[in-house]
């Protein structure tokens, strides 16, 4: 059953729980949710379990300027409802309370069962961007409570290493929407480190292990808050010789690591995506990012939780990323395809939209997607178009002409995330599928193409700058008519766009 949030006001006794030791993104997100049920005549309390209460001096300071009331208790009276925020009731870090019903809200990688209704969103950086999503499906605006706002975007930056490992559109949404308190996010910051923690970044730099063949390096640090981690992995790449590498520390339920990279050939946020594979999540940007292996799922591989075998394990994900990555320029040399086979484009329906429905020639424009953020420049003759999985790409009308024809079937979008544009001068948030429109991509004269057993980036000729990634089971393609335009093919869209042509 989806959760909304006034799935709530059936109840009127309502308590707000957060993990025990809450950090800025449990406070925000707990605070957010006293909002709303005030906003609706609820009196609930925020409460957190453990031995200890908060002492971190930029959550003090949050506390304080945001007039947020949170209550460290050691007993509950069991209440009508218990909600936990950014957290998952049951959980080793969280305060076990009876009550008589219990909702969850959170966006760890579930761990248990789940109370039905709950709103579990693993894929989110940061339970901040869940309530502002729940609240803005209720139709407000986090704006209207500049104290509200300006929590949610530090429970998000805080969660994110600075922003660097975002994981979904809503959280660069949140981001961008959320208008914050600059001096009071200044002042969390000017508190972010204690004079221990600067202490465990030195101690930490003195671990460094580097693989020069490759050119990574790793270091483990004793457990700290993310933003640690990220500094001394801004650090570590600044080495000579390092191109990529991964700071972690090991805490009690699990691994948390930061990712950096200073090379077009390696995405941090792909890196990290791979180190957390089958056990946790990772993500972020080309440059930033980092992720969460859960200690449970390191065990059931047979890895022991020890400082030693976490180390050799990350040591060898690296080494075998790097080792096993083929990188293509398309653009460059005509292929070879006499290992390929030709195939056939069926005829599929697609979307498009003319990019000038959406704001005038000569605006510069970002396209928000799922799989990252375009910038391009409204021109007359520039299309997007909108694939079978709701993969977007840009379009010039001449190719646009030649591939595709008009149809009057009505739009439906296949995709998971509503692709928005936004304007960059204004900050304007133009909705791109009110302006969608169905076309059918034709055949055209194919493609050489053949399945990938490895790990494949090719930098096409739209951008030198970004790869395509293709994994396993992903096709690389060539076109026909120009051997030199290499590009991949994602498995599920091949299947559903291209047949083995008859020979
Ligand atoms: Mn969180």
């Amino acid at each position: 059953m989806k959760f909304h949030l006034k799935d709530l006001i059936n109840y009127r006794d309502i308590v707000v729980q957060c993990h025990d030791n809450p950090d800025a993104d449990a406070l925000a997100s707990g605070y957010a949710l006293v909002w709303y049920l005030k906003k609706q005549d609820i009196d609930a309390r925020f409460v957190y379990g453990g031995k200890e209460a908060v002492q971190k001096s930029n959550l003090l300071k949050m506390i304080d300027d945001l007039q947020i009331t949170v209550e460290h208790i050691t007993e509950l009276p069991e209440p009508e409802l218990l909600v936990t925020v950014d957290c998952q009731y049951g959980e080793s870090n969280v305060t076990k309370f009876d009550a008589g019903k219990v909702i969850v809200i959170d966006h760890h990688r579930v761990s248990g069962e789940l109370p039905d209704p709950s709103d579990v969103r693993s894929n989110y950086g940061s339970c901040s961007t869940v309530l502002y999503e729940l609240l803005t499906a209720e139709g407000l605006d986090i704006n209207e409570n500049k104290r509200l706002a300006t929590a949610l975007y530090y429970g998000l930056m805080t969660d994110t290493d600075n922003f660097s490992s975002l994981f979904h559109p809503a959280d660069r949404d949140l981001r961008d929407v959320a208008k914050y308190d600059q001096s009071d996010i200044a002042g969390f910051r000017g508190a972010n480190m204690s004079k221990e923690e600067l202490t465990i970044a030195g101690k930490a730099m003195q671990n460094a292990v580097y693989n020069d063949e490759y050119r990574y390096g790793i270091i483990e640090a004793e457990p700290c808050d993310s933003n640690i981690l990220g500094l001394i992995s801004d650090m570590l790449l600044e080495v000579d010789g390092v191109d990529t590498c991964v700071v972690y520390d090991l805490l009690e339920d699990g691994v948390k690591f930061s990712v950096r990279s200073g090379t077009k050939n390696t995405k941090a946020s792909e890196l990290a995506k791979y180190i957390a594979d089958d056990m946790g999540g990772g993500g972020g940007h080309l440059i930033k990012a980092g992720g969460f292996i859960k200690k449970d799922l390191i065990r059931k591989k047979g890895i022991p939780y020890a400082a030693d075998d976490i180390g050799k394990m990350l040591y060898e994900r690296l080494r075998k990323y790097h080792s096993e990555s083929e990188i293509i320029y398309a653009g460059q040399k005509e292929e070879d395809i006499s290992m390929y086979r030709h195939y056939t484009k069926m005829e599929v329906s697609v979307g498009y939209v003319k990019v000038t429905d959406l704001a005038k020639p000569g605006t510069g424009i970002m396209i928000r997607t799922l799989e990252g953020d375009v910038d391009v420049e409204v021109e007359e003759d520039l299309y997007i178009i909108l694939g079978v999985d709701g993969e977007i790409y840009p379009c010039r009308q001449k190719k646009f002409e030649s591939n595709y024809r008009f149809s009057d079937a009505p739009y439906e979008y296949p995709g998971e995330y509503p692709p928005v544009v936004v304007d960059n001068v204004g900050g304007e948030r133009i909705p791109v599928l009110p302006h969608a429109k169905s076309c059918i991509a034709m055949g055209g004269s194919g493609i050489y193409a053949r399945e990938l057993d490895h790990r494949v980036k090719v930098f096409t000729t739209w951008d030198t700058e970004k790869y395509y990634l293709g994994e396993e089971g992903d096709y690389l393609a060539v076109r026909a008519d120009d051997l030199t335009d290499i590009y991949i093919i994602a498995k599920s869209v091949f299947e559903r766009t291209y047949r083995l042509t008859e020979e």
